[in-house]
């Protein structure tokens, strides 16, 4: 008599978790369904773990909702993370057939996890928040609040010294976007670490921090949304306190102190390539605005392999800027230069790596990249 298989254990009830289980007693076809945001429709982040497995034993796992996701075609070409220690996270070769997103393993041990990237989970988020305030010279300067009541500290490496150029970098609207956390971590490596280059920026300039500015929605494991079902990234021009308290906070506190420097840190499903998003649809959008785009694209080009102008979003028509983007919002309020930065849900394909795609590591290290560039650039900021 054959032995049947225990069913495998699929659990998401943690911080970041999303999976709803339709049907796991056939290992060889585990029929799962993505939960869209609160109060949303939006989906397309997962992230789930396996117990219960067989080592060696293949198991395949179907996304069976993938194509009625946010962004459907942004499955093709996809391949799902997985990690067994949750921190080596490697890419497993996934299916897309305009329906069901398929992919197979024959684990090496009975747990994996398995996620649409590399998950930033509450307690690294805690602790970098942790590791910032703790740095030398960084001041804790407002505290905001998600809608659930969950910090949303503003950092400033800085003593507000008059004369000093303010640049602002915000992560993480969209909370599916894990990159951007990640992202962010590299930031405080960089302050961490205060080589010359950082120094030297730090000298004319100061950095006003949010490292992620949408609490609830990562912790509840959204793609897009806050805790009441808003695109954060679509309130720049009437946040409230009662819908929409993340970006009202960052708003309020970037008319307290100004902005000479704005990167809104976001990640992309369908574009396998690490781009920005610029002002040039603004009203206000100047020669001197281009100008200072184009200095700090072909500068970012020569720092990094993992930068590239090719790929990217269609440029906005002059005046047809959607102005209810951060981006595009602060560029115009404070006639700054204003970027929206998008790393890659897949890889990055000018300076592939097949067995992790774009990750964690490769996001912290893009930040070390940016903010060089931002050192040279200050002096052209105004
Ligand atoms: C994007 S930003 C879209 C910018 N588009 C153009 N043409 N400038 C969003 O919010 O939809 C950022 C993201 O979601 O990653
Ligand atoms: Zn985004």
């Amino acid at each position: 008599m054959h032995a049947t298989a225990p069913i495998v254990d699929i659990r998401a009830d943690f911080d970041t978790g999303n999976i709803q289980v339709l049907d796991a007693s056939d290992p060889t076809d585990i029929r799962l369904a993505i939960r869209p945001d609160t109060r949303s429709g939006h989906f397309q982040w997962f992230h789930f773990r396996a117990k219960g497995l067989q080592p060696q034993q293949r198991y395949t796992f179907v996304l069976d909702n993938a194509g009625q996701s946010s962004y459907p075609n942004a499955w093709a070409g996809y391949d799902t993370v997985a990690s067994y220690d949750q921190f080596n996270w490697f890419r497993v070769p996934s299916e897309y057939d305009g329906q069901a997103l398929r992919f197979s393993i024959a684990p090496e041990h009975s747990e994996i996890s398995f996620a649409y990237f590399e998950p930033y989970r509450e307690a690294r988020h805690l602790q970098l928040l942790a590791r910032a305030q703790a740095l030398p010279g960084m001041q804790l300067l407002a505290q905001g609040s998600s809608l659930e009541g969950r910090e949303i500290p503003l950092f400033r490496m800085g003593d507000g010294t008059a004369g000093k150029r303010k640049l602002w970098l915000i992560a993480q609207q969209h909370p599916g976007e894990h990159m951007a956390e990640w992202f962010m971590e590299g930031v405080v490596d960089a302050l961490e670490q205060s080589k010359p280059w950082m120094q030297a920026l730090l000298q004319q300039a100061e950095l006003y921090l949010v490292l992620n500015v949408n609490p609830d929605g990562a912790f509840h494991g959204h793609l897009r949304t806050n805790a009441a079902g808003r695109d954060l990234n679509r309130a720049w021009q009437d946040a409230t306190r009662e819908e929409t308290p993340e970006v009202h906070f960052v708003l309020e506190q970037m008319d307290r102190y100004g902005v000479d420097l704005f990167v809104d840190v976001h990640g992309d499903e369908e574009i396998p390539h690490v781009f920005t998003a610029a002002c040039e649809g603004n009203p206000g959008y100047s020669p001197r605005i281009a100008g200072l785009e184009s200095a700090f694209c072909q500068a970012l080009c020569e720092q990094t392999a993992d930068f590239q102008q090719t790929h990217g979003y269609n440029r906005d028509l002059p005046g047809q800027a959607n102005m209810r983007l951060a981006c595009n919002a602060i560029g115009q309020r404070f006639d700054c230069l204003s970027l929206t930065l998008e790393m890659p849900f897949k890889d990055h394909l000018d300076a592939p790596d097949p067995r992790t795609g774009w990750s964690g590591a490769r996001s912290r290290q893009l930040a070390q990249d940016l903010l060089q560039v931002v050192a040279q650039m200050v002096p052209q900021l105004r």
